[in-house]
């Protein structure tokens, strides 16, 4: 989506300013878009925030206000100008020639005042004051009726809660806390001629002969009375409207009608076509891409309690994605290009859904395009998370008109298929001392909250679909979706948060399962940016400082116990980390897509980083692959099979499950691994699975695995796709593995760059994980290999190489706890 206005029109205040304290004991230059610790850092005031404990030297910065100035020429002051600014964190006050023009207090805003009476022609200055979040914070919790809590857990910045600013600025248990300030997004002088478009709202009307009508309407903006030119285009067809504009909004619809249309489906159920829409008056055009496909929410009454299915185009699709926290903990250092990148590791890791989260932002409007473009089903939170709010009329009044902005603003992309009320806060009512003790006084007050935003969103955008919160098990519901599975959506937590065993994902049969996740430290080259060689010790200081989840390390350490030997030394401690989230999570998400369809969703926590810490991502900050999203393409492979154990242990099914359009047919081979890397043949089977349900190809009886052997199985199925796994029965640790006698031929490939790695084994080798200082991608990693086996892995550089073949390390789970 893009939005222009006619150079002549507009006065682009992006570039330098000169930022200040007004103490004026700083002065230095600062790019808008950004941030003020990104300034300071870059002038050399304070360090980075990002490495070693610095977090802690840069707590100053939030605490005071900071003033943003710069000049600009106008040649001309006649007529109506305004002032276009969105993502301006958060709490400001604008002034143009020293004329206060705009007090904003809402980041999720965009703001347009009217400044014409303060320009002047020639030279005119613009200042911004930001103010701080943490002072703003306070004085409005002081003014409530009664004590609004926020989760302390989560945020050591206090009163996050009272300000309409990414909560996770606050502080999460995945996040730096430093309540950073600044503009994100756009600052521009616009002058008004006739009109301007405010937003452009399509609505599609699927007709029973396939046909599609859409609907376009455009609210245009006037001071006064006048005709406005208006062209409209979708392809290659276009229309002209001359309309009559009063003093302030003029609503204009227009229908194309698309004869045959060309649907927009989730990635691997067909193309993702988008027809190019503009809307042109004779001063700006606004182009938006339309992706055309119908989504409901099916959650129909069956014997368990509801169903929870998204349908596109008439078909159910099982939704397989990861929770979305923002690119950068300083929002302004997240570029389209980084962002793509991780989205791309998504749909490469075979996901098609996204939820994003609402702790953080509503994303740059490239962050849809992407997903429109990649096939992503976006599940769209508001943003309100593990915290209680206000519910005061100014405060309510505030959130109607951001929800409609955002609603409005993203209403024509085809990714968003559901909007969600906010994230946890129904469970939020049973964290702080004072809900609990009136928790009529707070449900009502979150009602009242909730039931603004529902409203806004409807009013805004009718058909689309709306979730109350995310979890919850209906709609009205208030019950306990963390433990109850049996209908809405879930965030099952048990296992990291409650410190049940892996098993336990067993335990549940979740109808759609939005968070669970595992935490694992970030890879060692990412360690290495905030960590010096003394701090590498998962107890120093820095370490600790860089895990947000109070228990996270031991939580860590303590599974690794119950599952593994101790590792050999600290690098092996963060590759064995990493190797146990992705079993956690592959033990969940095996089981849930066994289940369908009585589960249809499974989106783990969480997909990317802000920053370079401990947490439950599978990306690293900066977009390397851990090795659970080496693991996340293969559970998460459209077709694939799993060996899920029964309740009592005594059998190992072979599950099945097929999320593509058609029928296939698997064969799958099961077969003994020998400890020394021998596979001795078990048994075969040849099934069929529709894409409508999962089914169980094979059983094993547990006595047919003799100690000390593992279960293998290779598939291939007749659309193409196939795989490998290995099953172990009890724990890793009781293994006696041998060494793997692994060796690595690598050579470089001149005409691209890339870089071929061959592996070989000689006895039985699990998880083997190649990694390098240099970042890029594998076209495979943490695979096993059985004795005499080889794998060629490609390895493509990020960027090119520009010190010939870098130095590969080699992991694999035998050597790394093993103390010779
Ligand atoms: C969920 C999320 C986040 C949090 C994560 C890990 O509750 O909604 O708030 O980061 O758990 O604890």
């Amino acid at each position: 989506m893009s939005s222009s206005l006619n150079d002549n029109f507009t006065v682009d205040l992006a570039g330098s300013w000169r930022l200040t304290s007004p103490d004026s004991n700083h002065s230095l230059s600062m790019s808008l878009p950004g941030d003020v610790h990104s300034a300071l850092h870059a002038d050399g005031l304070i360090p980075d925030p990002y490495f070693a404990r610095n977090e802690e030297v840069v707590q100053w910065v939030a605490k005071q206000d900071w003033e943003l100035t710069r000049s600009f020429v106008l040649d001309d002051v006649g007529g109506d100008w305004y002032l276009d600014i969105d993502y301006l964190d958060t709490v400001a006050s604008v002034y143009v020639n020293d004329a206060l023009v705009l007090e904003a207090n809402n980041c999720f805003q965009r703001y347009r005042p009217d400044v014409s009476k303060a320009l002047k022609t020639g030279e005119n200055s613009i200042r911004i004051v930001l103010h701080s979040s943490i002072a703003a914070g306070a004085a409005l919790q002081a003014k409530q009726p009664f004590y609004i809590p926020y989760s302390t857990g989560n945020s050591p910045i206090p009163n996050g809660n009272m300000l309409r600013k990414p909560q996770c600025h606050f502080g999460w248990d995945w996040n730096i806390a430093i309540a950073p300030l600044g503009l994100y997004g756009t600052i521009a002088l616009k002058k008004l001629e006739i009109a301007r478009i405010e937003n452009v709202v399509t609505q599609q009307i699927h007709n029973d002969d396939g046909s599609v009508d859409l609907k376009v309407t455009v609210e245009l903006f006037a001071k006064g009375t006048g005709i406005a030119q208006l062209y409209f285009s979708l392809d290659d067809e276009q229309v002209r409207l001359d309309v009559g504009v009063n003093a302030g909004e003029t609503s204009i619809t227009h229908f194309f009608h698309i004869d045959k249309p060309r649907l927009w489906w989730p990635a691997g159920n067909g193309e993702q076509v988008l027809y190019a829409l503009s809307v042109e008056t004779n001063f700006e055009t606004v182009t938006r891409h339309i992706g055309l496909r119908t989504v409901e929410l099916i959650t129909a009454e069956d014997e368990a309690g509801s169903r929870f299915a998204l349908k596109v185009n008439g078909r159910e699709i099982f939704a397989r994605g990861a929770n979305w926290i923002p690119a950068d903990a300083l929002f302004s250092r997240s570029n389209p290009a980084a962002t793509e990148d991780l989205l791309q590791s998504a749909v490469d890791a075979n996901m098609n859904a996204i939820r994003v989260w609402g702790g953080g932002f509503y994303e740059h409007d490239w962050f849809y395009d992407t997903c429109d473009r990649l096939g992503l089903m976006v599940w769209q939170d508001f943003m309100f998370a593990c915290n209680l709010y206000p519910s005061t009329g100014d405060f309510l009044e505030n959130v109607e008109e951001e929800v409609d902005y955002q609603v409005r603003r993203l209403a024509t992309h085809p990714s968003i298929v559901l909007w969600c009320g906010d994230n946890e806060l129904v469970g939020a009512l049973t964290w702080f001392e004072e809900s609990r003790k009136d928790r009529d006084r707070y449900l009502v007050s979150y009602d009242r909250l909730n039931r603004t935003i529902e409203t806004a969103m409807k009013k805004a955008l009718p058909d689309a679909i709306w979730w109350p919160s995310s979890p919850a098990s209906g709609y009205l519901n208030f019950g306990d979706a963390w433990h109850a599975d049996g209908s809405g959506d879930m965030h099952y937590w048990s296992v990291w948060h409650e410190n049940k065993s892996f098993d336990n994902y067993r335990s549940v049969r979740p109808r759609f399962c939005s968070e669970f996740g595992f935490q694992s430290y970030t890879s060692l080259p990412v360690i290495k940016t905030y960590a010096e060689a003394k701090d590498m010790n998962i107890a120093s200081p820095v370490m600790e400082l860089h895990q947000k989840n109070a228990g996270g390390n031991e939580r860590i350490a303590g599974t690794m116990f119950r599952y593994f030997r101790f590792p050999k030394d600290f690098p092996n401690f963060v590759y064995l980390s990493q190797v146990q989230q992705g079993l956690a999570i592959k033990t969940a998400v095996e089981y849930w897509r066994s289940l369908k369809p009585h589960c249809m969703g499974t989106i783990y926590w969480q997909l990317n980083d802000t920053w370079p810490v401990a947490s439950w991502s599978s990306l690293d900050y900066g977009g390397r692959w851990k090795v659970m999203h080496y693991l996340v393409r293969r559970f998460f492979q459209p077709v694939s099979v799993a060996a899920i154990p029964s309740e009592d242990s005594k059998t190992i099914r072979f599950s099945l499950v097929n999320d593509t359009n058609a029928d296939v047919t698997a064969d799958i081979s099961v077969s003994l691994l020998k400890l020394n890397g021998e596979r001795v043949p078990l048994s075969t089977a040849h099934t069929v699975c529709t894409p409508d349900a999962a089914v169980t190809a094979l059983s094993i009886d547990a006595d047919q695995v003799p100690a000390g052997c593992l279960l293998a199985w290779r598939f291939t199925a007749s659309n193409g796709m196939g795989g490998d796994g290995h099953y172990v029965h009890g724990t890793y640790k009781a293994l006696e593995l041998q060494p793997a006698g692994l060796t690595v031929l690598n050579e470089e490939k001149e005409e691209n760059g890339t870089v071929e790695l061959t592996v070989t084994a000689k006895g039985l080798a699990l998880f083997v994980m190649i990694e390098t200082e240099v970042e890029g991608r594998y076209s495979d990693n943490a695979f096993d290999l059985a004795a005499g086996e080889s794998r060629r892995i490609v390895f493509t550089p990020a960027k090119p190489l520009a010190g010939g073949v870098p130095e590969f390390r080699i992991y694999d789970l035998q050597s790394s706890q093993s103390v010779d």
